[in-house]
């Protein structure tokens, strides 16, 4: 039975319970998922074992929400913005046979307008089946004026070994290499290995669709694919992705080595553009995270 429950910290956070045995954990502080395991019970979602829940800083790991910036490029504001250092609120639990979900809604108040003066309204979904877990997040500009946003949502996937991972579904598109000083390149493999600090923006390309980011080990067996799509004013809008792992040489305090090892971020982002809506529209950017594969007495089971 899904429903609210101290976590961490003594944080309040939604619990997703599907009977499938598929289960989910939200925190309010940021809407945060934190946890996501699959009816055999294995963890799909990395969350950093120093994350830190006070109720002050970004827990570390999960799928922490990113708005109204990504990065810093205003000072005003902090680092990936302030939707992931805010207290949400729950507006709906539902258990239904199909999935288990929660609704989190953040509005503009007095401290975000002191910063960002511009009124909105974040709606986030979390929708857990037996296969799948779905993220989407709609902003809506409910102020008299036009405003400029990036929106992402940070993803932390659990993987066997990031110098086993391969990243495929990215091949062809720009991307911007902040490894490397923000250099544009273009990517020219079908399945990018991550052997080192790689931080990029792989830009959205012109191909009007959700984009189908898939996870495997180097030996081709397949972790989570990944659909990520994005929607402005409707209109289905080809989202950029981020591919992230820090390493030692960039992992951050709450993110001690070797935990840089169990995870790779895959993030749908609209982010290497800012994106303008004007009063009462809204856009939209959801994940689907589909697990591909699952060990069951030690064998690996590829989902059909
Ligand atoms: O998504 C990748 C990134 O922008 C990296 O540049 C790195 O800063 C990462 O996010 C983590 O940022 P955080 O503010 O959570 O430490």
């Amino acid at each position: 039975m899904s429903g609210t429950k101290s976590g961490k910290g003594g944080l309040e956070m939604v619990s997703l319970v599907h009977s499938s045995g598929a289960n989910a954990e939200i925190y309010l502080w940021g809407a945060t998922l934190t946890s996501y395991k699959t009816p055999d019970g294995k963890e799909r979602i990395f969350c950093s074992p120093a994350a830190i829940f006070d109720g002050k800083k970004a827990i570390r790991g999960g799928v922490p929400v990113v708005f109204p910036q990504f990065g810093q490029p205003s000072k005003d504001l902090p680092q990936h913005g302030f939707a992931r250092t805010s207290q949400w609120t729950v507006l709906s639990i539902m258990d239904t046979v199909e999935a288990s979900y929660a609704i989190f809604e953040l509005q503009d108040s007095s401290e975000t307008r002191a910063v960002w003066d511009f009124s909105f309204q974040l709606q986030y979904t979390v929708f857990l089946t037996a296969s799948s877990l779905t993220m989407s997040l709609k902003v809506h500009n409910i102020g008299q004026n036009l405003f400029r946003f990036h929106a992402l949502l940070h993803t932390y996937l659990v993987i066997p070994d990031i110098s086993d991972v391969r990243v495929s579904g990215l091949a062809g598109r720009k991307y911007v290499d902040k490894a490397a000083g923000g250099d544009t390149k273009v990517e020219q493999s079908d399945e990018i290995a991550v052997p080192s600090f790689v931080d990029r923006i792989y830009i959205a390309s012109g191909l009007g669709r959700a984009c189908d980011v898939v996870v495997r080990t180097s030996k081709g067996t397949p972790v989570a694919m990944t659909i990520n799509e994005g929607r402005i004013r409707g209109e289905l809008q080809p989202c950029d992705v981020v591919v992230w792992n820090p390493y030692e040489s960039n992992s951050p305090a709450d993110l001690p080595p070797p935990a840089f090892k169990e995870f790779v971020c895959v993030e749908p982002g609209l982010v290497n553009e800012f994106q303008s809506l004007d009063p009462n529209e809204l856009a939209e950017l959801s994940q689907r995270i589909i697990p591909l594969s699952f060990e069951r007495g030690g064998s690996v089971c590829i989902c059909s």
